[in-house]
């Protein structure tokens, strides 16, 4: 949209609503230690995925190395991470993730 100020003739472009923030992926790494139980936990609790879903992601990072937990705008994923990453040191686990932006 263009708005002309009076005399001025000063024009501002309104383009910020039609902006879609930047996603960012949350990686799950795998390891050696970390029980498959808690990764399957963390999956349900922590991304919202449903126990089968939850399975097949755990196994896909157990087997490639890393996967995918979820994709959220910067300020989720980030979060996500460190609740997580909290959660396994106070359970004595190394499990490590980390957040990416898409494309
Ligand atoms: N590799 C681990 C094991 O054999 C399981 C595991 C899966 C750990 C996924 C981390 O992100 C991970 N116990």
């Amino acid at each position: 949209m263009t708005r002309r100020d009076g005399e001025s003739h000063t024009q501002t472009l309104e383009r910020s609503a039609t902006q879609r923030p930047r996603l960012y992926r949350v990686l799950l790494l795998n390891d050696d230690y970390t029980p498959m139980e808690f990764v399957v936990r963390v999956l349900e609790l922590y991304f919202r995925k449903t126990e089968q879903e939850a399975e097949l992601i755990m196994l896909a990072v157990h087997h490639k190395g890393q996967g995918v937990a979820g994709i959220y705008t910067r300020d989720v994923a980030e979060t996500k991470v460190a609740q997580v990453t909290d959660r396994a040191r106070q359970e004595g686990y190394p499990l490590r993730l980390v957040s990416e932006p898409e494309t």
